[in-house]
């Protein structure tokens, strides 16, 4: 008994390649905007359909959460630069999931990533854009002292 193969060794591949889900969030590849990455969000700030956890574009993001590991919804980020007296200031609000980001920032500078809400205290974080490699800003909320 003979065996057909198919003429185009790749149609096959791809066709199985679009359906399945190679980060294992959700998101089929062909769909998917980072698909070596979970992001089940699919969340890009800069809107140029690479998603922010793969994308080399300047883009800061992260999570709030509290000291329990809950998301803490509707906190402030001011993503703030500094230069010769000049601030630059880009301010973006977490979602439910306690997610924020910010895209296409300026390159070649140092940036401060200030979450602020209150009841809370947050310790802020340098990023120096373009960042060496693309990694989350997540914050852990305290309780501020009265
Ligand atoms: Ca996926
Ligand atoms: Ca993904
Ligand atoms: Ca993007």
């Amino acid at each position: 008994m003979q065996v057909e193969i198919s003429s185009d060794p790749y149609e096959a591949t791809e066709t199985v390649d679009e359906a399945c889900d190679k980060d294992f969030d959700g998101v089929t590849n062909v769909e998917d905007n980072c698909p070596n990455t979970s992001n089940s969000g699919q969340e890009d700030a800069d809107t140029d359909g690479i998603g922010d956890v793969c994308d080399p574009d300047n883009t800061v993001y992260g999570y709030i959460k509290d000291i329990e590991g809950a998301a803490i919804e509707d906190v402030t980020v001011e993503i703030v630069r500094v230069n010769c007296g000049d601030v630059i200031s880009v301010v973006v609000s977490t979602n439910a999931l306690g997610y924020y980001s910010s895209g296409a920032l300026e390159s070649g500078y140092t940036y401060f990533v200030s979450p602020r809400k209150l009841l809370y205290s947050f310790a802020f974080r340098p990023v120096t854009i373009p960042q060496t490699e693309i990694r989350s800003y997540d914050f852990t909320a305290s309780i501020s002292e009265e």
